[in-house]
């Protein structure tokens, strides 16, 4: 299968407990390669409009002040079926529910401080990397 990209998110639970290299130890030992890396500060705005897909749930807001409430590291991810591979290496959204050696099995604090977002499908990791990253800061 040839190479596919997806985008991560390592999230402010995560960044705050300086986890940002055991997070990178898992994505790479599953096979990921690191394509591109930054920490930023999120807006709220910027928060509001990467999720807009959950504007309607109930968790919504209190999502988005999570997601701005420390630094993020923001990343491209390359690999074979990338964004499968970072899925399982990532684990079910509530840590109760993920599986052992995952991250969000060993990091996670809570079904909303779990540690990474991973793109859900080949298309949203394309729109997701286009709305951090340009061409040239996407090194393969
Ligand atoms: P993500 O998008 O961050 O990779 O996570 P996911 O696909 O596993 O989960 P999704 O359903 O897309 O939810 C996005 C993020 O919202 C927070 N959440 N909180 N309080 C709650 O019930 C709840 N449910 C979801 C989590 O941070 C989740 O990753
Ligand atoms: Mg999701």
């Amino acid at each position: 299968m040839a190479l596919e990209r997806t985008f991560s998110i390592v999230k402010p639970d995560a960044t705050r407990r300086n986890l940002t290299g055991a997070v990178n130890a898992k994505l790479e030992a599953a096979g990921l390669r690191i394509i591109a890396q930054k920490r930023i500060q999120l807006t709220q705005a910027q928060a509001e409009a990467f999720y807009g897909v959950h504007a309607a749930r109930p968790f919504f807001n209190d999502l988005v002040s999570f997601m701005i409430s420390g630094p993020v590291v923001v990343q491209v991810l390359e690999g074979e079926n990338a964004v499968l591979k970072n899925r399982d290496v990532m684990g079910a959204t509530n840590p109760k529910d993920a599986a052992e050696g995952t991250i969000r099995k060993e990091f996670a604090e809570s079904i909303e401080a779990n540690s990474v977002h991973g793109s859900d499908s080949a298309e949203n990791a394309a729109n997701e990397i286009k709305f951090f990253f340009s061409d040239i800061e996407i090194v393969s």
